[in-house]
């Protein structure tokens, strides 16, 4: 496998060292300010960036942050964090396999920016290209042979609220529930085909993707725009340059006209309203990738350790904390997922994680989408318990009983204790 972690972890590391002593360029950002909010980030994870919280604001000096969105987020669909909207798990019970839009999570570092199709131009640029820059027009895109997948887009701290209430441990950023995930049927351009048209050549290492939205300033730092490098290797396998979500133009809260949709990673991979690409023959850095979306902690040494993949979760159609009537039979439901394999059996416990049953699977395992599942629960007492969900997926790996911390909260896989009330 080409894009395993260890392969990824190697490539990564070379790439830092060469990145500290100057060869890397950090395309836009003073160097001096990112190797000091490296630093913060490496000591004690306390880089406010990508939290775009309230708190972090209000610290900035800044009015707290409000979602900037063009789809209503309402309460029954949406809980807002920061600039952010997580899906309520409860509002997809009955819903298909993909998310509708109408309820797929939101996360912008600012807010969304309105472009049309009409004027949208990806330029393609930089040293690992045979020539000078190459440009496509929206119609051009639409011309290349068009792929579509469904695959789900999860954000790096989904699940990071849980470290804190269930592992009683310390992390910055948003804290997420299991709602920052979302299901779509995208369909696009390859970007291997842009990639090639544009020249691509042997010497090319790393392409650096950028958003349209606009310049994110964190700590009186401004970081420019939205932007992480991926590997050219990844460049060339499975992404797309996404027009369409669930057969829809692609909405201008989730990247329209067009973003990046990468199978497997973190979704800050997935740059939305994509604006130029460079393609460059040196490693490249941005703060995404050093700053944030890293992991920091005592396990993971001072450089700390990239992310590429996303993990294994579950959960509940049901409200957290939600209240439910004794002896009263209800269909417990809920989701699956994994970016390593399809999931293959989920198992559920109603009293805490003493005694576990087989859920009925709704959906045939399938790679990049979660399963659906449910599970009849008649509750014969009354008083507060936890309903649990455990997913294994096709590589054998089940869901742990807890995860392992790192300060800014990212991939978390473990087991969730989901509390109700029998009353
Ligand atoms: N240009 C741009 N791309 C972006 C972001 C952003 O703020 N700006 N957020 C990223 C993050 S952190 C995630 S998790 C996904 C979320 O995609 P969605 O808002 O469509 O759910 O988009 C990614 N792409
Ligand atoms: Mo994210």
């Amino acid at each position: 496998m080409p894009h395993d972690l260890s392969d990824e972890s190697r490539y990564d590391r070379a790439r830092l060292r060469q990145w500290a002593r100057g060869r890397a360029r950090s395309a836009g950002v003073d160097r001096r300010d990112l190797l000091r909010l490296f630093a913060a980030g490496a000591a004690a994870g306390a880089v406010g960036l990508g939290s775009a919280g309230p708190a972090a604001a209000a610290a900035d000096g800044a009015p707290a942050a409000v979602p900037g969105t063009v789809k209503p987020l309402p309460p029954e669909l949406f809980t807002i964090r920061g600039t952010n909207a997580e899906t309520n798990f409860a509002a997809l019970r009955g819903t298909g396999p993909l998310t509708p839009v109408d309820r797929f999570f939101v996360r912008n570092h600012t807010t969304t920016p309105r472009i049309e199709a009409d004027g949208w131009k990806l330029s393609v640029w930089g040293d690992g290209l045979a020539g000078g820059p190459v440009e496509f027009s929206y119609d051009r895109l639409r011309e290349l042979p068009a792929v579509q997948r469904t695959l789900f887009i999860e954000c790096a701290g989904n699940g990071r609220n849980f470290y804190a209430t269930q592992q009683g441990q310390p992390v910055t950023g948003t804290p997420w529930t299991l709602g920052a995930i979302g299901v779509a049927r995208w369909r696009g351009a390859r970007l291997s085909d842009v990639l090639r048209l544009a020249g691509v050549t042997r010497g090319a290492v790393d392409v650096l993707p950028r958003g349209l939205d606009d310049e994110v300033v964190t700590g009186g730092v401004n970081l420019g725009r939205v932007r992480r490098p991926l590997p050219v290797s990844k460049a060339l396998d499975d992404v797309l340059l996404a027009y369409e979500m669930n057969g829809e133009p692609l909405p201008p809260d989730h990247g329209g006209p067009v973003r990046l949709v990468v199978p497997d990673w973190i979704g800050i991979s997935s740059i939305k309203w994509v604006g130029d690409i460079e393609v460059s023959g040196a490693p490249l850095y941005s703060p995404w990738n050093t700053d944030t979306y890293r992991l920091f902690g005592p396990d993971y040494g001072a450089e700390g350790a990239p992310m590429g993949r996303q993990t294994l979760k579950s959960a509940f159609e049901l409200e957290l904390g939600a209240t439910v009537p004794v002896h009263r039979t209800r269909l417990l439901t809920g989701r699956s997922w994994s970016a390593a394999a399809p999931v293959e059996r989920v198992e559920v416990s109603t009293d805490g994680g003493v005694r576990w049953q087989w859920a009925r699977l709704h959906d045939a395992p399938r790679r990049g989408s979660w399963v659906r599942w449910s599970l009849p629960w008649t509750p014969r007492a009354t008083g507060a318990t936890a309903l649990l969900a455990r997913a294994t997926d096709a590589t054998g790996r089940t869901q742990p009983a807890t995860s392992p911390h790192n300060t800014q909260g990212y991939l978390f896989d473990a087991v969730v204790r989901h509390p109700v009330t029998v009353v």
